[in-house]
């Protein structure tokens, strides 16, 4: 950072989240009690479980702690947002296809842009889920729509000229000076503000008619905040508690179930917001006020990051609870889906990290360090694996939390609050999209999620090896190309 910076991108980051933040509330007062709530509920389990609740995150990181979500139209779009944010240090991590997700298919490819290192992580988390939509799949869009949405949204300009060159600047210096930082806060929270621009209303209805994501991405000339999510630390204790306050959620929380083993990957739950008013250009030229009903609230817990192995792993635990569930449709999820985690999992921290199903950083034990070395753990020093030295105690795994999203998740947040669900066609076909194709569209690399835990892993393994000062062996899965 030169002299004159004296805002850094991560103090740019917090500001963004907290200004987005106090924005959100104005806008969707709901949001101001889920935060209240979430509150409460976090406050709960410290209580409970002291110094244990912070085991996947200090209790400042998760009472700040925010995701949101955006829409937009196109790479070049998506490529403006990758400037927009790599300006607070968020960069595109994890690729998700919703366009053949169950439960409900929906237009669009998606990133988060997030902080990936684990102090900028730990200074503030703040990460934005992504979504561009899919003009080209010809399963939503025949050729002459596609073609109308293109030159719409190429004819648009969701971010001002001056926004995105304060971005490219704050990029080369690592921050903005003072004055700068206030100017960049200021245009990029209003970016993101629900817009009070007359809808085109037979336009708006068009692309309704193919799917209601596309009509809220492509049948407007801005973007705005879909929902942000706070984290909580018992998202059963939210659910019942805001159904409690009236609030009425969707009918499940989405992800791993609630069980008596650790907590793993995400667990998120929504509700509806009300309909927002809104003005419409009618097709006689008139303006009208009218209403939509697209943004919403939404809550998170978070757990362990899951190795590869782990994750297929999940996926057929998940597999298995929907195959008995057709089997036997009297039965009910909640009940279901602890009775195959608890058949198909490890119920340990450990027994994971021995199996290689999750993801750990590794801490070197302090007697051992001091020199103190029982028999059992010499014999492991010598054999110098990493699971038999975590089985003797010369290491303590420690978790590592999973800083991203599930595309079923996501796609039943989408499909849960969708007033329609969309007519595809399948016979047509859909345009090929992968995190590559995304990577060079918008000239940003979009990053693995699981060769970033495994980095990290791999990180404290070496950290290890100082200490004890003998090389570790380990079978732990190192993510897909670590
Ligand atoms: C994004 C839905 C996905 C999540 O938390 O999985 C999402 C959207 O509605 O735009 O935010
Ligand atoms: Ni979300």
């Amino acid at each position: 950072m030169s002299a004159s910076t004296t805002v850094s991108s991560t103090e740019l980051r917090t500001r963004f989240a907290s200004r987005l933040s106090t924005l959100y509330g104005t806008e969707v007062p709901a949001y101001t009690t889920l935060v209240e709530v979430a509150q409460e509920v976090n406050r709960r389990v410290l209580a409970r479980e002291g110094g244990n609740a912070e085991r996947l995150g200090s209790i400042d990181r998760v009472t700040a702690e925010r995701h949101g979500a955006i829409r937009v139209g196109s790479p070049r779009e998506l490529a403006q947002v990758a400037r927009v944010f790599g300006a607070l240090g968020m960069y595109p991590c994890g690729f998700y296809d919703l366009r053949d997700a169950a439960p409900a298919p929906v237009p669009v490819v998606s990133t988060a842009f997030r902080p990936l290192d684990r102090d900028e992580l730990a200074a503030n988390p703040f990460r934005v889920f992504t979504s561009m939509l899919v003009p080209e799949d010809r399963r939503f869009f025949d050729a002459d729509l596609e073609a109308r949405l293109r030159s719409y949204v190429d004819a648009r300009q969701l971010f001002p000229p001056e926004l995105l060159t304060l971005a490219d600047v704050a990029i080369e210096r690592g921050g903005l000076t003072t004055v700068d930082a206030d100017r960049y806060l200021h245009l990029a929270t209003a970016s993101f503000a629900l817009s009070r621009e007359p809808v085109d209303r037979a336009w708006y209805t068009e692309l309704e008619r193919v799917s209601a994501v596309a009509a809220d991405i492509g049948g407007v000339t801005t973007t705005h905040v879909n929902h942000l999510t706070p984290r909580v630390l018992d998202i059963d204790d939210l659910y019942g508690s805001m159904q409690a306050r009236g609030i009425e959620m969707i009918d499940e929380i989405q992800g791993p179930p609630r069980w008596d083993g650790p907590d793993l990957l995400l667990r998120q739950t929504s509700f509806r917001a009300l309909a927002e008013p809104r003005t419409f250009r009618e097709v006689d030229g008139t303006v009208t006020e009218g209403t939509l009903r697209v943004r919403f609230g939404e809550v998170e817990a978070r757990g362990i990051a899951l190795t590869p192995a782990g994750r297929d792993r999940f996926d057929e635990l998940v597999a298995a609870v929907d195959r008995r569930l057709a089997e036997q449709p009297d039965l009910c999820r909640a009940d279901v889906a602890p009775q195959v985690w608890r058949e198909g999992l490890p119920a340990t921290e450990r027994d994971l990290c021995i199996e290689g199903l999750a993801f750990f950083a590794f801490a070197v034990d302090d007697r051992v360090a001091a020199g103190h070395i029982s028999p059992g753990q010499r014999a492991a020093l010598e054999h110098g694996e990493v699971t038999a030295l975590v089985r003797a105690g010369v290491l303590h795994p420690q978790p590592i939390v999973y800083e991203d999203f599930l595309p079923r998740s996501a796609a039943g947040i989408f499909a849960s609050n969708l007033t329609d669900s969309v007519g595809i066609d399948p016979s047509q076909g859909g345009a090929e999209r992968d995190a590559g194709w995304m990577s060079d569209r918008i000239g940003t690399t979009v990053n693995a999620p699981e060769e970033l835990y495994a980095r990290e892993a791999l990180t404290s393994l070496a950290a290890a090896e100082q200490v004890l000062t003998m090389p570790i062996t380990s079978p732990v899965p190192r993510g897909a190309r670590a």
